[in-house]
């Protein structure tokens, strides 16, 4: 996959995608990030990209021709064209899920222009783009945090980023629920336990332990994501006798607790 970034502060993408997860998947070439600076393909001599919003009003607009420019030479170099995804950060887009993740992340390129200010000559959202994404119901000062927050949920997922032992198959949403709890070294913390049915050995009912905590978590956290999904019938069990049991999962108030002892 190629991923090409537009955005008038390339450090602030430079940074992020030197380490962890996205530093790994570049070295093994499995993906190749390019960073644009937007100032480079402003026409004057003072690389202005932003100018005053027509009919007044507050507010700076991305101008359209630098925005242009850059995509022109960056999709014009490839030889399949009409093949990229355009995609504008902007809070009227689309709001951004692990399965749009998963839908980019069958995409061989894509490119992703970081709005700002009021944002972006409407010229350029009605010729340019294919996609227009925001990443929540929230204000940032740009695209490049959202951006940033795409590519990292569409690269982990690439074939042969991660390894087995950090596989994404029971990440939470992956199927549609949250994750079960994890438990690591020591057995005993603080006078509290790891359950015991983590260390029997026993792998069948480990997977069932496993899958009654996901859903009991996305019962209680988050439930709107139970209407979204076919759960089986075993679920379905487990969930009534849940909803019947009111089973709370731990609060942030007895993790609070402990911590200070
Ligand atoms: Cl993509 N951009 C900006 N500026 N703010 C946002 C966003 C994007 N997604 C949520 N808020």
């Amino acid at each position: 996959m190629v991923i090409d970034v537009i955005t008038i502060f390339p450090q602030m993408v430079k940074e992020i995608i030197k380490e962890s997860i996205l530093k790994r998947a570049q070295q093994k070439n499995i993906v190749k990030i390019n960073v644009h600076n937007l100032r480079d393909f402003a026409l004057d001599k003072h690389s202005v990209v932003d100018d005053y919003s027509y009919g007044g009003g507050a507010g700076m607009v991305l101008k359209p021709e630098p925005i242009f420019r850059a995509v022109e030479k960056i999709v014009g170099k490839r030889k399949k064209k009409g093949k990229t995804r355009i995609i504008l950060l902007t809070p009227q887009g689309q709001t951004f899920n692990q399965a749009k993740a998963k839908e980019l992340s069958q995409e061989e390129h894509l490119l992703f222009i970081c709005g700002h200010y009021e944002g972006v000559d409407e010229r350029v959202r009605e010729n340019l783009i294919t996609d227009e994404v925001s990443i929540g119901d929230y204000v940032l000062t740009g695209g490049e945090l959202a951006a940033m927050v795409i590519i990292d949920s569409v690269v982990r997922i690439l074939p042969g980023v991660l390894n087995k032992k950090e596989s994404f198959e029971n990440d939470s949403f992956y199927q549609g629920l949250l994750d079960y709890p994890h438990y690591t070294r020591p057995r005993r913390f603080r006078r509290k336990s790891v359950p015991n049915l983590l260390l029997s050995g026993n792998h069948a009912r480990i997977r069932k332990w496993r899958r009654q905590k996901a859903l009991r978590n996305t019962l209680n956290k988050r439930p709107d994501l139970l209407e979204k999904i076919a759960l089986s019938g075993e679920d379905q069990k487990i969930l009534e006798e849940l909803k019947r049991k009111k089973v709370k999962t731990a609060t942030t108030r007895l993790v609070f607790k402990s911590a200070n002892r």
